[in-house]
């Protein structure tokens, strides 16, 4: 089974929730939630234009000529019925409901204001905010979404190696962006989960650089973050190794010490603790070494069909670990305008500890 198969008990479990908050219908937009919702693959991107209905006897698809004939092919032997709109998407869906005599609706906190105000005008009845009800059950996975989550893990680390295997001096930002992401693609990645991250020398110290076009000289420290997306779920990790020369001494310690946290931060996790203890972990530790004032975003996140999700992994969270959620632990030290390290892993929670997803090597690696 595919990781939209469990469609309807998804379906089922909204419903109560919702109903629960007094609506007799629940109008969703969020592309991840129709998806996860509808469970069906090839239809969503992230320009669609579609919307989900779903009441306590109905659950509709609503999209226009662009995505009409795969979202009919996904529905197929499904209780999924597909609506057509030639014309205005959420003036069909509102016009739908007001027809039915449906008098509240729930929808997601995270609609867009334009569009709520929209909704909130032209249906006749009234619009309650049923906060994170779908965004709560994305964050315990089923079986087949750990699968794909597995799979974008190992077509990331498969990049990794790859890139491994090209990396010099000389080579720009750039080009190692484009090799991770066309060795992703070619095999199999949906996308990417997220632009990748190829930050060399003093870029490194920024944690979330971007790409530019630097060339790699002797002796950089280089943080590559990246992660392939298959069957819409995605992968998060993050490796940095040092490029035409040993690592100096300061590479090395900082880089032991990160590795140190990572390991901490991982050896941590199992169902029932509070992320923000996961949190604590790591950040306790580069604290001990002096560092913890280098360390300053949270220890992870939530990752599924979103890169970042529930549960939240820092030390402000009110989560609890649970079993099947999918999270990242990706420590960093960052040394302004000199060097930064990060090292992350994804990982999923289970009883006994974390099933490390991640299996690129983490010793220090120096390419000369
Ligand atoms: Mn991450």
């Amino acid at each position: 089974m595919g990781p939209g198969g469990n469609s309807a008990a998804r379906v089922q479990a909204f419903r109560e929730h919702f109903e629960a908050d007094g609506a007799q219908a629940a109008l969703i937009t969020d592309v991840a939630n129709m998806r996860y919702l509808t469970g069906f693959d090839h239809v969503f991107d992230p320009m669609i234009a579609g919307a989900v209905l779903i009441s306590p006897v109905y659950q509709r698809f609503y999209t226009d000529t662009r995505y009409i004939e795969a979202a009919q092919a996904a529905a197929k032997d499904t209780s999924w019925e597909v609506r057509l709109q030639r014309e205005s998407l959420y003036a069909g869906v509102c016009d739908d409901l007001t027809a039915e005599g449906v008098e509240t609706i729930a929808m997601e906190s995270s609609v867009p204001h334009a569009r709520f105000v929209f909704i909130s005008d032209r249906f006749s009845g009234r619009v309650v905010v049923s906060d994170q009800w779908v965004e709560r059950l994305r964050a315990v996975k089923d079986a087949g979404e750990l699968d794909a989550c597995a799979r974008a893990a190992a077509l990331t680390d498969a990049a990794f190696d790859h890139v491994l295997g090209i990396l010099r001096p000389g080579l720009r930002e750039i080009d190692v962006s484009l090799a991770l992401e066309v060795f992703m693609r070619t095999n199999g990645s949906e996308g990417l989960a997220f632009d990748p991250i190829v930050a060399s020398g003093p870029n490194s110290s920024r944690p979330h650089a971007g790409v530019t076009m630097r060339e790699i000289e002797v002796g950089d420290i280089l943080t590559m973050d990246f992660g392939a997306r298959v069957d819409g779920y995605c992968a998060d990790m993050t490796r940095t190794v040092i490029v035409g020369a040993a690592a100096t001494d300061e590479q090395r310690r900082i880089y032991e010490a990160v590795l140190a946290a990572n390991l901490a931060g991982l050896a941590a996790v199992r169902t029932g603790v509070r992320a923000r203890d996961v949190d604590a972990a790591a950040r306790d530790l580069l604290a001990g070494m002096r560092l913890g004032e280098y360390f300053g975003h949270s220890l992870g996140h939530g990752v599924g069909l979103f890169i970042h999700e529930e549960p939240r992994v820092s030390s402000t969270s009110e989560d609890i670990l649970r079993t099947g959620s999918v999270i990242t632990i990706e420590p960093g030290v960052y040394l302004e305008g000199r060097l930064g390290v990060r090292i992350e892993d994804l990982v999923a929670v289970e009883e006994g500890g974390a099933r490390i997803l991640s299996r690129s090597p983490k010793d220090l690696i120096e390419i000369v």
